[in-house]
């Protein structure tokens, strides 16, 4: 790997990122040209979120990625991420989701936590479910800023790991139910990708525990009433116009959102 990144190169690399999102168009990968470490990658999330919370965006939470084998497999990525979630990415649970925000919008299951206490140390499994409101249902809509989907582990950090858009459903404290249900996204009611909350490192409550090591190393803490997504246990599945999309997950309930239909189609 090549020398640290100074200021001025993080700041030009989140701003790039940002506009790509902001417009929604396509950029090449940045370790192509930039080769840069995975502590650098963090760095310019940061300053990427930095230009977000600067334009009124509220972070709402944290999402980690690559916690099951089916997310690692499909983007040929091995180690667990995290990035920041933020009230603008919110939509809203049965509603419809307008497409025209995002580059190359994917759908996958999430299983979503809300925080009760400030978490600001690594947690041990024991005392994970102490730090939990509830839990709900949800669906994460990923949208990669790099052309064809296409990224390194320490691409797709800088890129706030995706991060673009979700849906929550109802939330319950059925906390036993995470250890072991049917995980299923489906589109038009077909289920088109299945797996098990076991899939996500295992149990879900790992997720609390990994997210709680990661902030400490970054030196965060997070809020009580945060959201926490643990990671999909299931690929992920290419949004179109016009499609309804749920994530089905057992006794835990459902989260479902529309997509709007395609613009330029007029109807008689
Ligand atoms: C990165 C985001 C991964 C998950 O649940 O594993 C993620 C990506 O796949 O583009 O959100
Ligand atoms: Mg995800």
């Amino acid at each position: 790997m090549s020398g640290a990144l100074n200021t001025t190169q993080v700041e030009a690399i989140a701003a790039r990122l940002d506009d790509a999102a902001r417009n929604a168009n396509a950029v090449a990968q940045t370790t192509l040209e930039t080769p840069f470490s995975l502590d650098e990658a963090y760095r310019i999330q940061r300053a990427s979120m930095a230009r977000r919370y600067l334009r009124g965006e509220q972070p709402v939470g944290i999402k980690l990625g690559f916690t099951s084998r089916a997310k690692m497999i499909q983007m040929g990525v091995h180690a667990l991420i995290w990035g920041w979630l933020t009230d603008a990415m919110r939509e809203e649970d049965g509603g419809h989701v307008a497409l025209d925000r995002f580059i190359h919008p994917r759908a996958e299951p999430e299983v979503c936590f809300v925080t009760r206490r400030v978490i600001d140390r690594p947690l041990t499994a024991l005392e994970a479910v102490d730090y939990l409101e509830a839990v709900a249902p949800a669906v994460e809509i990923i949208d990669s800023r790099y052309r064809d989907f296409k990224f390194t582990l320490e691409d797709v950090v800088a890129d706030n790991c995706s991060s673009a858009g979700f849906v929550v459903g109802a939330f319950s404290r059925d906390f036993d139910a995470l250890a072991n249900t049917g995980v299923q996204l489906r589109i038009d009611g077909r289920p088109v990708e299945t797996g098990s909350t076991a899939a996500i490192l295992g149990h879900p409550l790992r997720a609390l525990v990994q997210a709680s090591q990661q902030l400490h190393a970054a030196g965060f803490s997070l809020p009580a009433g945060s959201l926490i997504f643990a990671g999909a246990a299931t690929a992920a599945v290419a949004l179109a116009p016009g499609m309804h999309v749920s994530a089905e997950l057992g006794r835990l309930g459902r989260a479902e959102f529309a997509t709007a239909a395609a613009q330029g189609v007029v109807s008689a």
